[in-house]
Parts: structure tokens; C-alpha cells; sequence
């Protein structure tokens, strides 16, 4: 038993989560006890399988060959048909002070703290496909509160592709890998989906999302999360107002290039995963806090659009974000199939405070969510299951099913009754009771999208408009790489007419890439996706882009986005420091005190694992080398000085390229002394004025160096230089 290694019982937070706590009752830890059969039959020998003799046939007989066997031919149960690929993380939700004035729900009351469960994940791709496509990432909050489960299932970009969930399957068909050769994976670069896309204007605004840097997240610890739908905060006298969720990560929000993108996918295609455990791990807990923007419900028509439109947002500009609550996750999964596989979320987890609007793409996730978890977790019981037990305790006549668990005494299975004096019995609303809003609903049955939901292209360029100059060109470049991927010519020209809609200049720009003017959208029916075979297509097609869209400052990740603006520091960040035999060891010491002081990490990467020696003869050990690690693994760069240690770094293509990679994705850069050499041996063609590029920092640490790499740092990056000298 000397070796045991420590559990997760030492974190503090499995004394005070109540999750944790009820989880504890299913979790296992066979350390230092007998291997047994799944009947707890001690085994005795498991490394050979019963026979008729030393060389004769395996015999049926062996019981414990086929129960290990048959248990392994069954491991696998089908992956989510969307966000199949997914990371999660145990947590707890704080309240402040200030929501219970919105709503009576038990976790939104001043200082209630609420275990959660959140799943990240992307969309398209199959479980087992890279972390860092380009793609919606989602962000699934499940609080296990005192009045039952409440599931917040949103993505982390604020608006969808589509108006109504009756386009969802098609949606998803065409963004998955093309169904006669099952290419591409974890891609949206391809016909099938810009056919959908081109035929579907109301994608519009999401499509421009997706092509911008929200869709390549440095860190899944650095992105927002929204609700996507409008709901309904439902506060203690009845009163209900409208609301949009967000989730304002404190780190920042901050991207990855997409060449970037693209090689961590190669290098490591658990970038995010791992990033998210180590922090955990090391106790660099992520934090997001909830807010909402607030709309009351005599002012519900009062924007240019209807709120009840998917492919909205609420410009922040408009409707302040007002901060409800903070979000910790502080501790690991302890299995990952057991939690972040069977992790069940569903848009119907709901409690009393809260309630829905008449969105119908939210009306769809309503159905779709309990009904996929049916066919994937195999019956009416997962919410059994560990990880989606709810806190609050279950009593209803519900009985029976696959893999039942509780064990219902009695005989005792309906309502009313009088043989168990009428119980489990109902709630009032004063005693917990959840009731849907009272609301007057009339209307003729009728197969019609609303014609307020026609304004497909303001919103998509009020976002174009609030990018910075370096946004907008990487989602030019995202369109030019991903229709150049596009073989069909007629698609490929739908979309240059889209996105003109948006704006000409845009269109005009994705157009020079691809070699061929933007075509006139006269005369074309833009708009084949909303309507039925007997609708006069005519009141359906999109109405024009409003001029006096403006900007709102809460999009853009650059220009001092309100979604920045409680990122301070460098806590978290990766430094690499180039440095081999010959290096200023001490220089480098300094440095890295200094960068682990403001919660950073630096790793020695060299030309060999071990140690380097410094010019006093001083052993430094080694994190890493050029073969094993690549400079897209890291937020920054640092050359330490030593001729002879920069020497051999110049002679080095490996360590050429990675100062090369790391310039071009605009990290801060900083070299010590004669560490400038190597800048200047990476410097491309364009980029020759290296050393005075923005973001690059030079000198000793006696001078500032230190300080100055760290206020770089802060900054994430210096998209300023591709506009100067990038390549195309
Ligand atoms: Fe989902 N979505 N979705 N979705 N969704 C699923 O449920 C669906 C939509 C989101 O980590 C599925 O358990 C429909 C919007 C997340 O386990 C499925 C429509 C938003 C996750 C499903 C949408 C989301 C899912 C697949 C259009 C952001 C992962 C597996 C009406 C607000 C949850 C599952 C996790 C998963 C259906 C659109 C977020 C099939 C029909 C909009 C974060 O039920």
C-alpha cells in the first residue's frame, strides 16, 4: 500500500461539493485489492484462458474468459451525432447579490453556491478528431441545485446558423464529413456545406463567426459562452423579463491563428483537453462569470429585430451585461467515460425562476436533447447514471426500463391515489412547484417562418464592422481557404453574393483570393431555405442590410472588447526559452522567477533533452526539445542570450523555424543579448525589420527586459504585424 497515489480526496473542494460527495458512493479505486469477476469471484489467474490441454481449444466452459471478453466487445455506446468530441470538468456556481430581483430560482439567491458539471466541446467532428478545428465550440453548464437539475447547454459564439429546428438535421448532414467517402473530418471546408450554407442566407451572421478567430480558441479557459436563446427570468411575484446568458471568461478571450490552428491539430490534437486538466491540476482554477442582458417585456419589439431570432444578438452596446454569479471549475474528472461520456444535457433541466420563450429553434431543443440521450445511454434511466443524478431528491411513478437502479417499494404506481395517501404528491409554486408561465397563446396552426425573422445580413455586418483590420482579414483569408476547398463553381458564387450582401468590401476581398469577380445577385433567389412549395417565395427572400447598422464593442476579440476587459496578466501562459549549451543560465533564472511570479509557465527547449550548461558551467535542466514540442504549443517566445548557445541555434533549422512560426503568429518574442541573432536568422522576406517589429523585445534584463516580455505577454498578440508583412 506504500505506493499509493494520491486521490483526489486531497483536493479542498471534495470536502465542500456536495456532487463530489454523491459521486463518491459509485467511484472505485481498486488499488492494493484482489482482481475479481464482475460477480466479485477472486480470479486467480488472468493471463490465460481455459483449454483442452497445453495446445487444445479454448474451452466454453471459461466463464471468465468470455465475461472479460463479452464486457470489452460492449464497451463502446455512440457518440454524440453532434459535439461527440468534449472535455469536462467538476465546478461550483456562486450567486451574488444581485440576481434574486430577477429570478426566484434557489441558485440565483445571494451567495448560494451550486456544484456543476461543464462539458466543452466542438461540433462537427468525431470524438476522436482535433481539438482545434475550426468550429462552434459548445459549453454545457449542468447545476446541480436544491430544486432539481438546470442545464445551461450554449456555445461559445452568441447567435446559429439557423431560425428553426426543422433545418437542424440538414444543417448537421451537410457540415459532417460527405457521406459517400466520409471526407472531410472536423471540417466545414467542403461542397455539402457551402451548398447549404449558400442556399440558407439566415446562416449568414453564424457563418461569419465561424470564420472568425472565436472558432480557433487559444484555451477553452479564454472564451465566452452564451445561451444562444432568448429565455425568461422569473422573479418571486411572477414578474418575467426577457434574458440572454453569457459567460465573460476572466482570463480574456483570446484566439490561435488558423496556420496555427492547423498545426497544433498535428502536434497535439488534445491542446485544449490538456490545457484544461493541467490548469485544474495545478490549481489554476478557470473562472467564468454569468451575466445577463435584461429586456423587460413591454419592450419586446422594441429592436430591429425579433428577439425570438436564433440568428440574433443583443448588441452589448444596447443592453448592458449585468454580472449574476461566478463560475469555478476546480477538479478533474475521475473517468472520463464515466463522466464526461455519460454526461447528459438537456434544454428541458430546467427549474422554478427560470423558463423559455417561442424561439423555435429553443422549441426544437427541447424535443431533441431527452430523445438522443434515449438512443445513446440506451433507455429512460440516465438519469441514474452518476454524473446526471440529480441533488435534490426523485420521487414520481415513473418505474422500470433498461439498467433500472432504484429500487421503488411499494405498490404504488400512479396518481391519485388513496393507498399511499395520494404521494408522492404535487407541489404548489410556493412549495417548489415548477409551473410553465401563464401566457395567452392564439394563432392559426400555420407552416410559416415569421417575417420579422427576414434580416438575415444587418447583424452579419454590424459583426463584420466591429472587427479590428486583422480580424477582418482572418476572415477573409477563413472564406478564401475554406470555398477554394469548394469544388462546385455555382456555390462558390453564391457565396461571394452573400457575403456582398454583408458587405461589398468583404465579398470583394474573399473574391480577389479566389481569382474571380463577385457576381451580381440580381435576379437570383438568394433565399431557397425558408419556405414551402405552395409559399409565395416572394415575402421570404432577405431584406437588404440596414446601413445604420453600426458596431457594437463587445464583438471584436482585438480592439479592447468588453470581453476583455477584466483580462490582466499572464497567468497561465506558455513561455518557451530557446537556450543550449553556452547559455546565460543565470539570466535565464531570473526570467523564469520572474514569469512564474505573475502565474506563467516556462519550459528549456533545446537541441537535447537532460541539461544544458551554462557559460559558468551551471546545469540547467531541459522541458523540452525542437523534435518533441513546436513553438504553436507556446503563447511567446524568448531567446536567451550566449554566443555559443545562439551559435549552435542558428545552424539549427528546427530552432530557425520555430522563432519563424512564433513571428508569423504574432507571439511576443524577446531576446536577450545575442539572442537577436536568431531573430534575425528566422526574419521571412517582408519581416527584415524583425527586431523592430511590435511585439518584439530586445535588450537585457537589467534594462527592463523581463518586465517589457511580460507586458508583450499580457497582450496575447501582435495581429498588427500580418497586415504589414504577411503573405497572402
Ligand atoms: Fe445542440 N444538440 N442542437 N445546440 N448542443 C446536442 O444532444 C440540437 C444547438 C449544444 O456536451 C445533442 O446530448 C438541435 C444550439 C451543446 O453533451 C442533440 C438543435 C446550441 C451540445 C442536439 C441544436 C446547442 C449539444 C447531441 C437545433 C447552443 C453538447 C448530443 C434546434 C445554444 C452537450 C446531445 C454536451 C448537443 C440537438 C442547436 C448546444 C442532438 C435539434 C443553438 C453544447 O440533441
Amino acid at each position: 500500500m506504500k505506493n499509493k497515489p494520491l486521490t483526489k480526496k486531497t483536493h479542498e473542494d471534495t470536502i465542500t461539493n456536495p456532487k463530489i460527495d454523491d459521486l463518491a458512493r459509485n467511484t472505485d479505486d481498486g488499488y492494493g485489492e484482489f482482481l475479481t469477476s464482475n460477480q466479485g469471484l477472486r480470479v486467480n489467474d488472468d493471463q490465460n484462458s481455459l483449454k483442452g490441454s497445453e495446445r487444445g481449444p479454448s474451452l466454453l466452459e471459461d466463464f471468465l474468459l468470455r465475461e472479460k471478453i463479452t464486457h470489452f466487445d460492449h464497451e463502446r455506446i455512440p457518440e454524440r451525432v453532434v459535439h461527440a468530441r468534449g472535455v469536462g470538468a467538476h465546478g461550483y456556481f456562486e450567486a451574488y447579490d444581485n440576481a434574486s430581483a430577477l429570478s426566484r430560482a434557489g441558485f440565483l439567491q445571494p451567495g448560494v453556491k451550486t456544484p456543476v458539471f461543464t462539458r466543452f466541446s466542438t461540433v462537427a467532428g468525431f470524438r476522436g478528431s482535433s481539438d482545434l478545428a475550426r468550429d462552434v465550440r459548445g459549453f454545457a453548464v449542468k447545476f446541480y441545485t436544491q430544486e432539481g437539475v438546470f442545464d445551461l447547454v450554449g456555445n461559445n459564439m452568441p447567435v446559429f446558423f439557423i431560425q428553426d429546428a426543422i433545418k437542424f438535421p440538414d444543417l448537421i448532414h451537410a457540415v459532417k464529413p460527405e457521406p459517400h467517402n466520409e471526407i472531410p473530418q472536423a471540417a466545414s471546408a467542403h461542397d455539402t456545406f457551402y451548398d447549404f450554407i449558400s442556399t440558407s442566407p439566415e446562416a449568414m451572421h453564424m457563418l461569419l463567426w465561424a470564420m472568425s478567430d472565436r472558432a480557433l480558441p487559444r484555451s477553452l479557459r479564454m472564451m465566452e459562452g452564451f445561451g444562444v436563446h432568448t429565455f425568461r427570468l422569473v422573479d418571486a411575484a411572477g414578474k418575467w423579463r426577457f434574458v440572454k446568458f453569457h459567460w465573460k471568461p476572466l482570463l480574456g478571450v483570446h484566439g490561435v491563428a488558423w496556420e496555427e490552428a492547423q498545426q497544433i491539430s498535428g502536434k497535439d490534437p488534445d491542446f485544449h483537453r490538456r490545457d484544461l486538466w493541467n490548469c485544474i491540476e495545478m490549481g489554476a482554477y478557470p473562472e467564468w462569470e454569468l451575466g445577463v442582458q435584461v429586456v423587460e417585456a413591454e419592450d419586446e419589439h422594441k429592436f430591429g429585430f425579433d428577439i425570438l431570432d436564433a440568428t440574433k444578438l443583443i448588441p452589448e452596446d444596447l443592453v448592458p451585461v449585468q454580472k449574476i454569479g461566478k463560475m469555478v471549475l476546480n477538479r478533474n474528472v475521475d473517468n472520463y467515460f464515466a463522466e464526461t461520456e455519460q454526461v447528459a444535457f438537456c434544454l428541458s433541466h430546467i427549474v422554478p425562476g427560470i423558463d423559455f420563450t417561442n424561439d423555435p429553434l429553443l422549441q426544437g431543443r427541447l424535443f431533441s436533447y431527452l430523445d438522443t440521450q434515449l438512443k445513446r445511454l440506451g433507455g429512460p434511466n440516465f438519469h441514474e447514471i452518476p454524473i446526471n443524478r440529480s441533488l435534490a431528491p426523485i420521487h414520481n411513478n415513473q418505474r422500470d426500463g433498461h439498467m433500472r437502479q432504484t429500487i421503488n417499494k411499494g405498490k404504488v404506481a400512479y396518481n391519485p391515489n388513496l393507498l399511499n395517501d395520494n404521494t408522492p404528491k404535487q407541489a404548489k409554486q410556493s412549495e417548489g412547484g415548477f409551473s410553465s408561465m401563464y401566457e395567452r397563446v392564439d394563432g392559426h396552426k400555420i407552416r410559416l417562418r415569421s417575417k420579422s425573422f427576414s434580416d438575415h445580413f444587418s447583424q452579419a455586418r454590424l459583426f463584420w464592422n466591429s472587427m479590428s483590420e486583422a480580424e477582418k482579414m482572418h476572415i477573409v483569408k477563413a472564406q478564401r481557404f475554406e470555398l477554394s476547398h469548394v469544388q462546385t463553381e455555382s456555390i462558390r458564387n453564391r457565396m461571394l453574393m452573400l457575403h456582398a450582401q454583408v458587405a461589398p468590401e468583404l465579398a470583394e476581398r474573399i473574391a480577389e483570393g479566389l481569382g474571380v469577380p463577385v457576381p451580381s445577385a440580381e435576379g437570383v433567389q438568394l433565399n431557397l431555405g425558408s419556405y414551402g412549395a405552395d409559399t409565395d417565395p416572394a415575402p421570404y427572400q432577405p431584406k437588404p442590410a440596414t446601413d445604420s447598422v453600426g458596431s457594437d464593442s463587445a464583438l471584436s476579440m482585438a480592439s479592447g472588447a468588453k470581453a476583455n476587459a477584466t483580462a490582466k496578466g499572464i497567468k497561465t501562459r506558455h513561455v518557451a526559452v530557446l537556450a543550449t549549451d553556452g547559455a546565460d543560465v543565470t539570466a535565464i533564472g531570473d526570467l523564469m522567477k520572474a514569469l512564474m511570479d505573475e502565474g506563467a509557465q516556462a519550459a528549456i527547449i533545446a537541441t537535447h533533452l537532460g541539461s544544458i550548461k551554462g557559460q559558468g558551467g551551471e546545469e540547467l535542466l531541459v522541458n523540452g526539445t525542437f523534435l518533441s514540442t513546436a513553438s504553436v504549443l507556446f503563447d511567446a517566445v524568448y531567446v536567451a542570450d550566449g554566443q555559443a548557445s545562439v551559435a549552435i541555434l542558428k545552424q539549427n533549422p528546427d530552432a530557425v523555424r520555430f522563432v519563424n512560426e512564433a513571428f508569423r503568429h504574432c507571439k511576443p518574442i524577446a531576446a536577450a543579448g545575442a539572442g537577436t541573432e536568431l531573430l534575425q536568422a528566422a526574419a521571412y522576406p517582408g519581416a527584415e525589420d524583425i527586431l523592430s517589429a511590435e511585439g518584439v523585445v530586445t535588450g537585457k534584463d537589467a534594462n527592463g527586459l523581463n518586465n517589457d516580455f511580460i507586458a508583450a505577454i499580457a497582450k496575447h498578440r501582435f495581429w498588427g504585424r500580418e497586415l504589414k508583412a504577411m503573405p497572402a
